[in-house]
């Protein structure tokens, strides 16, 4: 029987629910009773709020393993107090952070005690079927079709409204706001700066053309059920070409037409793990970069703790190096030279430094308690010389780790500072060349005073502490939980926005701030501009500067 890919989605909700009213008949002594439009009700909340963490099948990750011989036991009293009001090893309190009510709290405490069900496969046929080209190469622009300067554009994903706002960072005025997938998580451009992919959390990839009179969506696919990255061919001779998509599930990653997004090589990343040698099915591909040395992208796995090095100048003879690396792989961004890919390995508190020219990884290096450093951040230091910085989500710290094995090699992969921040449940830090800043956000920080207010050294002088600025009070939004969250620099290197998230139904912003007083320069605010969190900005990020 032909099957659509929605027919099997439906089906999947169906089946989803069989195994548990099996299992519950069995276990009723054990797991708690739910009934099937409940299953269908924590199924979305699952998707939107805990997959990230803890993975479809449960098994665990960032978050710990959900699956029933773990749950049951527990209870659901302590899992709604748990679920509710958060733990200090960084689980979100979803209750007292206003996300979820005290009903639908007891809902996923029974929820998560119930067998999970694995979501439907999708190889290239099945994505084939969900790929549109909205619009037609042929029917495209020839040259840039307006006068918008592309360079100072920035792209911010509106989380809850599955939109992503193209902002005009010379005027600060929202150019257009475009229909994209639920939660876009990234944004990357293509090689030449003309093409933007915004890819959601539920994997729907869309390519918007930046040269058309206003910025349009010109193709979508469906690459999986859940997905978190993106990235674009860079080297000399492939540019714009392709794009590739890394899903968390299904486990794989895509390699797409770079003007069309049609499917050309699907490759699963379930395997072997590095450090313990067991199958992993659920092993989730978490950031990519593009190298600008060789025609290859750097691929995270994840939960196998692999960096799967992946040559596309033959797709149909793809030649992969894979690099054993601790465990779990999440996020990085490269050195300022672009030859070393320093990579998050978040788990075990430690940065993997691979080498893109050689194709083999050089370090690594222990840092604090979950680094998380986006694509972290790059100065040089006035000791040290030349050096990557990343903030971390369970320590108040920053790590400083020297990055120059010719010039200065006896500080080379090690961290040579460790500098206090103004707070722990950090994500995102970043400089720019022509800065002498180094701002760090914690947006994950459970106290207020911390997660609405931004930290930032001077790099000239990173002994002298901390100073923090109240960006959420300058936005002055009134009530909401807000947080603030990634630093990230205008073309010039003159500016830092921030996004200033709160809840979906009250006000947010993006607070512009100057980067040499440190002083407020502009609050952009819009009903249209719902959750706002990532922003991308075109030069900084084509370029890889950061
Ligand atoms: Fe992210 C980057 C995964 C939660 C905002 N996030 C990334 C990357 C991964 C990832 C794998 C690297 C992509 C790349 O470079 O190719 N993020 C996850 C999760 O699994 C996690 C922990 C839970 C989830 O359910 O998604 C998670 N992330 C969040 C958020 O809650 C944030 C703050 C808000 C949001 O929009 O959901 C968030 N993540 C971001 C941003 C980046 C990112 C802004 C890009 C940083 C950069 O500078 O490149």
């Amino acid at each position: 029987m032909k099957m659509s890919y929605k027919t099997g989605l439906a089906a999947f909700a169906v089946l989803a629910v069989l195994p548990l009213v099996i299992h519950n008949a069995y276990a009723a002594d054990v797991a708690p009773a739910i009934t099937a439009d409940e299953i269908k009700q924590a199924s979305q909340i699952y998707f939107e709020r805990c997959a990230g963490c803890h993975g479809v099948l449960r098994k665990g990750a960032t978050g710990k393993p959900l699956t029933p011989d773990l749950t049951v036991a527990k209870g659901t009293d302590y899992l709604k107090a748990f679920i509710g009001y958060g733990s200090p090893g960084g689980m979100p309190g979803f209750m007292s952070g206003g996300e979820l009510t005290e009903e639908q709290v007891d809902l996923m405490a029974r929820y998560v005690q119930q067998t999970p069900v694995a979501p439907p496969e999708m190889g290239l046929k099945e994505i084939e079927a969900t790929w549109k080209v909205i619009v037609q190469v042929k029917d495209r622009p020839t040259k840039k079709m307006n006068n918008y300067n592309l360079d100072n554009i920035f792209s911010t994903t509106l989380r809850d409204s599955g939109e992503v706002a193209i902002i005009d960072g010379d005027t600060k005025e929202i150019i257009v706001i475009l229909k994209t997938g639920y939660a876009v998580h990234i944004s990357r451009y293509s090689a030449s700066g003309r093409y933007l992919y915004v890819t959601g959390r539920d994997a729907k990839l869309s390519l918007i053309d930046l040269w058309m009179p206003t910025p349009a969506v010109v193709a979508e696919v469906k690459t999986g059920v859940e997905a978190r990255s993106v990235e674009t061919s860079k080297f000399k001779g492939w540019k714009d070409k392709y794009a590739i998509s890394g899903s968390y599930w299904p486990p794989q990653y895509v390699i797409h037409e770079g003007d069309t997004l049609k499917p050309l090589k699907v490759v699963s990343t379930s395997g072997i793990a590095s450090e313990t040698n067991e199958f992993v099915k659920e092993a989730r591909v978490a950031a990519i970069v593009s190298s600008h040395y060789h025609p290859e992208f750097m691929v995270n796995v994840k939960e196998t703790g692999k960096v799967l090095i992946v040559n596309y100048s033959d797709l149909n003879n793809l030649k992969t190096t894979t690099i054993d690396t601790p465990r779990f792989l999440h996020d990085g961004g490269f050195e300022s030279t672009k030859r070393y890919f320093m990579d998050a390995a978040n788990a075990s508190n430690k940065i993997a430094v691979i080498d893109i020219k050689e194709g083999k990884l050089a370090a690594t290096i222990d840092v604090d308690k979950v680094p998380h450093p986006g694509r972290g951040a790059n100065f040089i230091d006035p000791k040290f010389g030349p050096v990557w910085a990343t903030s971390h989500l369970g320590a108040d710290t920053i790590a400083v780790i020297g990055t120059d094995p010719v010039k200065h090699k006896q500080y080379a992969w090690k961290v040579v500072r460790t500098v206090k921040g103004h707070g722990g449940g950090s994500l995102f830090i970043k400089s720019h060349p022509k800065s002498k800043n180094l701002w760090v956000d914690a947006p994950l920080n459970p106290d207020g005073a911390i997660n609405q207010t931004v930290g930032v050294l001077d790099i000239n002088n990173l002994d002298k502490g901390v100073a923090v600025l109240p960006v959420a009070d300058w936005a002055n939004l009134g009530e909401g939980t807000k947080r603030v969250v990634q630093p990230e620099y205008n073309k010039a290197g003159d500016e830092v926005w921030f996004s200033v998230w709160n809840g979906k139904d009250k006000k947010s912003a993006i607070v512009v701030v100057d980067d040499k007083t440190r002083k407020l320069k502009k609050v952009i605010t819009d009903p249209r501009l719902i959750t706002p969190t990532g922003h991308f900005n075109l030069y900084n990020t084509m370029h890889d500067i950061y």
